[in-house]
């Protein structure tokens, strides 16, 4: 995103965690973008940025994990102007309603993507995916107001990026492809596409409809069936290695208690039970897990 905005001619300025930065002793960084298809690759200067640092801060696109969100926005409060905007655009679902009411004197708005890239190493970013990206707003805020800078990212060059008054319709969809894929393929340590093959069709059906069931009972209406489209990100993203299987190989905290965990927390809601996640997240977590 830092790049896209700087290949726009938008400022934009990076915050780092403060020990992050420090290991780093630069004030700006190249990010290197290059595109897998076309093979279109450029670098943008991007300026580099500690929370602790005291420039005021008008429009915030955090990108951490859900775990993560509430601390970095706490350590970036006192530089929030007062109209400052702040958009979050993370996996999962539940974790915006906390933030809401931390900072419920912003306008808070909801972001999800299914653009592809992956690290290649420092600042380095490979697009394997255009993909398209979603922004609703959550809380405050002006509906119609199409001069707001938020609304400014939808007129970005090189991403596709909509403005939408459905956003929990879309945070939903992605959550619905998360929660069967990502757990699915740490289960059973594969690519997504292997999801695809006859000896776990059983598996993921059964998976699927469980999640379709529970996202009904939130509201979620689909024209087509859930596993349509799974069936349609496992072949699109077949090579994938899932963002949670990542983090587990990286030993680090994993989304599961915001896709899973929320799928099984909205089940207890209605009154009804999601044996099949309650099962997939207790089988992970005995394995260590989170
Ligand atoms: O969003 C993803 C993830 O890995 O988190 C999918 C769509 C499953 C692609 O890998």
């Amino acid at each position: 995103m830092a790049a896209l905005l700087r290949h726009n001619g938008m400022a934009c300025r990076l915050l780092l965690r403060p020990d992050k930065l420090e290991q780093l002793a630069a004030v700006q960084a190249q990010i290197s973008l290059r595109d897998s298809s076309t093979g279109e690759h450029n670098l943008w200067p991007v300026e580099l940025c500690s929370a602790q640092h005291s420039a005021t801060i008008d429009n915030l696109l955090l990108t951490t994990k859900a775990a993560d969100a509430l601390s970095a926005l706490h350590s970036v409060a006192h530089r929030l102007a007062k109209q400052a905007n702040i958009v979050v655009l993370q996996n999962g679902m539940g974790g915006h309603n906390a933030i809401i009411a931390a900072f419920a004197q912003h306008a808070i708005y909801a972001a999800t993507t299914t653009a592809g890239v992956r690290r290649s190493g420092p600042f380095s970013i490979v697009r394997s995916g255009r993909g398209t990206t979603w922004i609703g707003l959550l809380h405050g805020g002006l509906h119609n107001d199409t001069g707001t800078p938020v609304k400014r990212l939808t007129q970005l060059s090189g991403m596709d990026v909509h403005f939408t008054d459905a956003i929990e319709q879309k945070l939903q969809d992605k959550l619905l492809v998360n929660a069967v894929v990502n757990g699915l393929t740490v289960r059973h340590n594969c690519r997504n596409g292997e999801l695809l093959k006859p000896r776990f069709k059983a598996e993921l059906y059964a998976l699927c409809q469980e999640t379709q069931r529970v996202l009904e009972l939130d509201g979620w209406r689909t024209a087509r069936p859930a596993i349509t489209l799974i069936e349609e990100v496992l072949h699109s993203t077949a090579d994938n290695i899932s963002s949670t299987l990542q983090d587990v190989r990286n030993r680090k905290p994993t989304e599961l208690a915001w896709l899973n965990g929320y799928l099984v927390a909205v089940a207890e809601q209605h009154g009804v039970k999601a044996p099949l996640h309650a099962a997939l997240l207790s089988e992970l977590h005995s394995r260590g897990i989170t």
